[in-house]
């Protein structure tokens, strides 16, 4: 029985979702809340296994649905093993992406079938309480990403294929109202943050 807070962070890399969830939890800790941090892919052993093998950039899929497969055991492993017993003891769930990337980089980047796509998302069963998206310029937040050094299988993908995620996470925020959307090339991380509070607030208030 679900009784915590599942909040999601999604975005483009480099958008700032890291950054923002870690002063989110430092920030819930202090004011008594349980936080659980996790992320997808990679918030369970086999799926930081599944994470080492999508983002080696040296890695080759022969059919481009195995990636959504992989993503989805990743996250079925996720959901039972961490997500699902940190909600029923009540703790606030932040999660570095989850659905909303498999729509976004799956279909809107890749070009997967959106129905074969939702089938994957529907195995998931869960949906998030709030969802944060961090929104930059695939420019901007390559830019930041580059800064760490070599650049993973995802962050190899042309511009427009960059141009697609994006686009694709910013029709999701206009169709689901749980989507609020962070301008973090406006707002510094500061403000970000006080953004993503200010609505963690309120919803903790209203429920
Ligand atoms: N993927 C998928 O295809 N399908 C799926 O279903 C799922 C995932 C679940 C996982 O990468 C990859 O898997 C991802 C999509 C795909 N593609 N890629 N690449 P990931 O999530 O591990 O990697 P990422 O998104 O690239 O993480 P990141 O680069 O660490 O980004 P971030 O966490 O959003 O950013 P950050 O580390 O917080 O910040 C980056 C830098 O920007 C850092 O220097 C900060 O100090 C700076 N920063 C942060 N906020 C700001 C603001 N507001 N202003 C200025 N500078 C800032």
């Amino acid at each position: 029985m679900k009784k915590g807070l599942f909040v999601t962070f999604e975005g483009m890399e480099g958008s700032g979702k890291t950054t923002a969830i870690q002063a989110v939890a430092a920030f819930l800790t202090e004011q008594g809340h349980r936080v659980c941090i996790t992320r997808e892919p990679g918030g369970t052993p086999i799926g930081q296994e599944i994470r080492n093998w999508l983002l080696n950039p040296d890695s080759v899929l022969q059919d481009v649905r195995s990636e959504l497969l992989l993503f989805a055991a990743d996250r079925l492993e996720h959901i039972a093993g961490v997500i699902r017993p940190a909600l029923s003891r009540g703790e606030v769930v932040l999660c570095d992406r989850f659905t909303d990337s498999t729509l976004a980089y799956q279909v809107g980047g890749r070009g997967l079938d959106s129905d074969l796509v939702a089938y994957g998302i529907g195995l998931a069963g869960l949906v998030p309480d709030l969802t944060f998206l961090m929104d930059v310029s695939p420019e901007e937040g390559l830019r930041r990403a580059g800064k760490r050094g070599a650049l993973d299988r995802f962050e190899k993908e042309d511009m427009t294929f960059h141009h697609r995620v994006r686009d694709a996470y910013l029709a999701i925020a206009k169709r689901e109202s749980r989507v609020h959307v962070v301008d973090t090339e406006r707002l510094g991380p500061v403000d970000c943050v006080e953004r993503v509070l200010g609505v963690v607030d309120s919803f903790l208030s209203a429920s």
